[in-house]
């Protein structure tokens, strides 16, 4: 497939001295963002396989700045398996290729960025369907969290100033709707007074931020549950990938991503409102991974907090979906008709049910703290 690639992906296994020859190109189409591309190669009777990514430079201005960032991060988790005596490195941290001159990238003529990546072997990665997927995503994430709890959080660059700056999120959503260049403001007037009018809960989070009761720590920032890598056999989690946007932020913000992605069976592009909930077994299972990762390395107030996220990041997805859809879609891949307003919808349906179940969600923490603490 995709012979107009072939020429291209030559040249990627001549610049980055990949082992063998090409033998087949398949294209991954989950990202949102960037274009990722499977790429086999037959080296004597062997076949690798490598990942091939497109970044999209509008979305990431400095695609050098974040390998950078990428590779002190799986430099520091790699010491860090190590010294836990882990054997299968080469499955439990992403890589990335170099070429001689050090670079990471291939950059063609028309201005895309390439970039090859180790491919994880005899592995999954899919939106979760079972309890316990969700609670090896859960540990995967909280480990991640754990391995970089002494990483030097100033060596970072901002791959995207303001990622989760939910205010900020939802000041862009107001000048997409003031301008509305896609002449679509009527159309979704209900949902975005509904965002207006949770501005209070989505903030809350920034809030205690700004007063300095949350700090910033090294999080992963888009921790979609299909950005770790499961053994295909045990189930058992491998590597945590898509580091992109790893940079300082709040573990809430990690935590509450996660959940609202992997927690919602209806799944985030669901045109039917009404099949999005949250489910608090998935919560639950997830937690149970990721919380006890937590302990010792955050305060008692970030981790009563992490449900405060779930509903934050939901709103401000909804918020980022919807300015999208005003701007005349513009950032998000869209792969169906109004794509950024089904998501808008979706995401709405899951903050309000998330709104309601807010006292078990935090009921179930409490719970989840209290064995660990016996
Ligand atoms: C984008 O492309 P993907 O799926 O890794 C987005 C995330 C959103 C997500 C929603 C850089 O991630 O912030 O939560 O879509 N990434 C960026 O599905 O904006
Ligand atoms: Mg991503």
């Amino acid at each position: 497939m995709y012979p107009e690639l072939y020429p291209l992906f030559k040249t990627l296994i001549r610049e980055f001295n990949l082992k063998g020859t090409l033998s087949e190109i398949r294209c991954i189409s989950t990202g949102n963002i960037n274009d990722t591309y499977l790429l086999n190669t037959s080296f004597n009777c062997w076949e690798r396989t490598y990942l091939v990514q497109r970044v999209n430079h509008n979305v990431f201005s400095n695609p050098e700045r974040i390998a950078e960032n990428v590779c002190n991060v799986t430099d520091h988790i790699e010491n860090k398996l190590r010294a836990a005596g882990v054997t299968d490195i080469r499955r439990r941290v992403l890589r990335y290729y170099r070429k001689p001159d050090g670079s990471y990238y291939h950059i063609t003529e028309d201005g895309n960025y390439w970039r090859v990546l180790s491919y994880v072997y005899s592995s999954v990665n899919s939106s979760l369907s079972d309890i316990p997927h969700l609670r090896s995503a859960g540990l995967a994430f909280g480990e991640f969290q754990q391995y970089l709890s002494d990483f030097p959080a100033e060596t970072l660059y901002e791959t995207i100033p303001d990622f989760h700056n939910t205010k900020k999120r939802y000041e862009d959503l107001r000048i997409a709707a003031k301008n509305n260049v896609a002449g679509r403001l009527a159309e979704v007037q209900e949902e975005y007074d509904y965002l207006m009018s949770m501005e209070r809960e989505a903030f809350v989070l920034c809030e205690l931020n700004e007063q300095g009761v949350l700090p910033n720590r090294v999080v992963h920032n888009d921790t979609k549950c299909n950005n770790v890598m499961f053994d295909v056999e045990t189930g058992k989690h491998l590597a945590v990938i898509d580091l992109d946007t790893v940079m300082p932020g709040l573990v809430a913000y990690d935590f509450g991503d996660a959940v609202r992605f992997a927690a919602n069976p209806g799944g985030e592009d669901n045109p039917n409102p009404s099949e999005v909930y949250l489910d608090l077994d998935y919560y639950k299972a997830f937690a149970e991974g990721f919380v006890p990762c937590l302990l010792g390395n955050v305060t008692d107030k970030e981790i009563e907090t992490l449900p405060d996220g779930v509903l934050a990041i939901t709103l401000e997805l909804a918020a980022r979906f919807l300015a999208d859809y005003l701007n005349g879609d513009v950032y998000f891949k869209c792969k169906m008709p109004r794509h950024n307003l089904v998501r808008t919808k979706a995401q709405i349906a899951l903050a309000k049910d998330i709104y309601g179940k807010m006292p078990k969600l935090r009921a179930l923490l409490k719970d989840i703290t209290a064995e660990i603490n016996v």
